[in-house]
């Protein structure tokens, strides 16, 4: 295909804030589509009518007699833009009023508003971003922690795509070894040879895949935050516990066990970490209905979620809930100013009225969340649907080595090494549907 044709990919002039609305020195405009110059030259004065690509002018913003701003403009022409067209990005001044009255200039010029995503997938029909790349770079756009840049950054920048090409080149060579052999079915001796080099191909993939997919529960760690819950008996401080690491009142503290029935959920960041915390109703029988619920919910938790802090109160410390569902347990003993206690091994201490011990659990939940995050330098997935493909793929390679060791034709085992293929191209998407494409980019915000 040649380039302009594949530059065909909705020519119609879009527009967005690419930057935010806030009080800021600047913000920024983009706008993509087909022949961007002479509707620059409708609203834009400039010294002369030369744009000279990729290089910024100093620009007024006109609208009739009105001169809305005067702004920084720059010109990519096409292919050699973010979208693979015709690019114009204005820098204007920043805030409420400023960037929607340029916008809703370009809209009186017929240039629509983007949606979001818009200017990325235009990107990836036209080629010039691949599908993980586009990912990562809506993740880096999300990205509050470091843990979420790391996930992000190997996707954006094309770590992760290499990794996965790879892969993708030992499954080709499997291909066309399998191949041979089809094709070249007499020479039997030589057939020893290539099955063994085919299971060893085939092996190393594997084995690759194992990695990657063993390694998506700290890669979704990393991207979404650590899953922690709050789990004990009723009245041992879980909602003050809480309170005390959110640093405000979120939930309703009493002293009446089974104050906390529905759970409650909210966002806790721990330098930097990045951690979905759940206060749960206290573990006990009841005749409540709406309690006895509450309780179904917290005990599902434990097994849904990636670290449980187990509490109990000084006064009674054996009184904990049974937790053996639990992947990840810290024990923790709470009203330490009303009873002196022994601590138990790996068990923490804290007040939740005095304050005591609670810098040591924050320091202990950091622990936790980075021992359960990929380490800096390695290859980790952190979205789900580069899980399932990997999944897909695995189950084919099995499929493809017991039939290689086994009596299949090889024509059986190639179908085999081409599903596993298919998986691996549909991730990096070499093949893609509109479905698929429409859930990625929608994720991502407008002028992106
Ligand atoms: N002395 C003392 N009292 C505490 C401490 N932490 C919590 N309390 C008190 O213990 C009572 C129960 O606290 P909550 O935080 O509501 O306990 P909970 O585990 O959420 O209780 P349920 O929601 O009923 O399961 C309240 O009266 C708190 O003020 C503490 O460290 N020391
Ligand atoms: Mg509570």
């Amino acid at each position: 295909m040649s380039e302009a044709s594949i530059l065909q990919y909705d020519r119609e002039p879009i527009a967005a804030i690419a930057s935010g609305v806030e009080r800021a020195a600047v913000a920024i405009i983009r706008i993509s589509g087909d022949e961007l110059l002479p509707l620059l030259a409708k609203i834009v004065r400039k010294k002369n009518s030369h744009w000279q690509a990729r290089q910024f002018y100093l620009c007024r913003l006109v609208d009739g007699t009105d001169i809305i701003d005067t702004a920084l403009v720059v010109y990519f022409a096409a292919p050699h833009s973010y979208t693979g067209q015709d690019v114009v990005e204005i820098h204007c001044h920043g805030g409420q009023y400023v960037p929607r009255r340029i916008l809703a200039l370009l809209h009186a010029h017929g240039i629509r508003a983007a949606v979001a995503g818009e200017f990325s997938k235009r990107a990836f029909l036209n080629g010039k971003l691949d599908l993980t790349a586009a990912e990562g770079i809506a993740q880096l756009s999300a990205a509050a922690t470091e843990a979420q840049w790391r996930a992000a950054q190997s996707l954006a920048f094309g770590a992760f795509h290499q990794h996965i090409d790879a892969l993708r080149a030992g499954l080709l060579q499997a291909l066309s070894l399998l191949n041979a052999l089809i094709d070249f079915p007499d020479e039997r001796e030589a057939q020893t040879v290539q099955h063994q080099t085919i299971a060893q191909v085939l092996h190393e993939a594997q084995q690759q895949i194992d990695l990657l997919l063993a390694s998506y529960q700290q890669g979704r760690i990393a991207k979404d935050g650590l899953r922690l819950a709050l789990i004990g008996m009723p009245n041992v401080g879980k909602s003050s516990l809480l309170n005390a690491l959110l640093g405000r009142e979120r939930a309703i503290v009493s002293d009446q066990p089974g104050t906390t029935r529905d759970y409650l959920e909210d966002t806790l960041l721990i330098e930097g970490r990045l951690f979905k915390i759940t206060d749960t109703a206290g573990i006990r029988s009841s005749d409540d209905d709406v309690e006895q619920h509450g309780v179904q919910k917290a005990l599902a938790l434990l097994t849904d979620c990636d670290l449980v802090c187990r509490l109990a109160s000084a006064e009674a410390p054996q009184a904990r809930p049974e937790a053996t569902a639990a992947r990840h347990i810290v024990e923790v003993i709470n009203k330490c100013d009303l009873v002196e206690v022994q601590a138990p091994p790996q068990t923490l201490l804290i007040s939740c009225k005095t304050g005591a011990g609670i810098g040591a659990l924050r320091a202990r939940l950091v622990a936790e969340f980075d021992g359960n995050t990929p380490a800096a330098d390695s290859a980790f997935i952190s979205c789900e649907r580069h899980y399932h493909a990997l999944q897909r793929a695995q189950t084919a390679l099995l499929a493809a080595q017991r039939e290689l060791g086994g009596e299949a034709y090889e024509e059986c085992v190639a179908f085999e090494v081409q599903q596993a293929l298919a998986a691996v191209e549909e991730l990096l998407g070499k093949v893609s549907s509109d479905e698929i494409l429409n859930n990625i980019f929608t994720q991502f915000c407008l002028g992106k």
